[in-house]
């Protein structure tokens, strides 16, 4: 599994979930994995099943030195619930992560609550980028 091999724990606690999972429910749909390649996510729109738990990786996967960030009003607002693992900085503000820097090969991992009906929309703006990927719980 590429997962296993490439990530290290945050990818062993992804595949604990997933693979923990009952075989009748496709894993993927509780979330998925992001990459970031040449200044944009793929993919950049994620749908997940409404008031569940969901999973979303970010991983860098820029072949040249650049770092990233990511941001989520939604995602980190009080209130939702959320871990963020992984091998990216993770900065707080107060108790609350603000956004999680990735340099090429790092990951972060958040787990959160998805309300259904909501979109969590995510960003990347530093450094002059302007990245956007989104999630719907439907
Ligand atoms: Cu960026």
């Amino acid at each position: 599994m590429y997962l296993l091999s490439k990530c290290g724990l945050a990818g062993f606690a992804l595949a604990l979930v997933l693979f923990g999972l009952p075989s009748s429910s496709p894993a993927w749909i509780f979330g998925d994995v992001v990459t970031i390649e040449q200044l944009s996510f793929h993919p950049d729109s994620i749908k997940v099943p409404g008031d569940s738990f969901a999973v979303l990786v970010v991983q860098n996967r820029e072949e040249a030195p650049i770092l990233h960030e990511v941001t989520s009003q939604n995602l980190f607002e009080s209130g939702t619930l959320i871990q963020v693992l992984g091998t990216g900085q993770i900065e707080y503000s107060g108790k609350r992560v603000s956004r999680i820097l990735l340099y090429p090969g790092e990951e972060v991992v958040i787990w959160f609550y998805a309300e259904k009906g909501r979109a969590y929309p995510f960003q990347c703006n530093i450094n002059g980028h302007s990245m956007q990927g989104i999630i719907r719980a439907s």
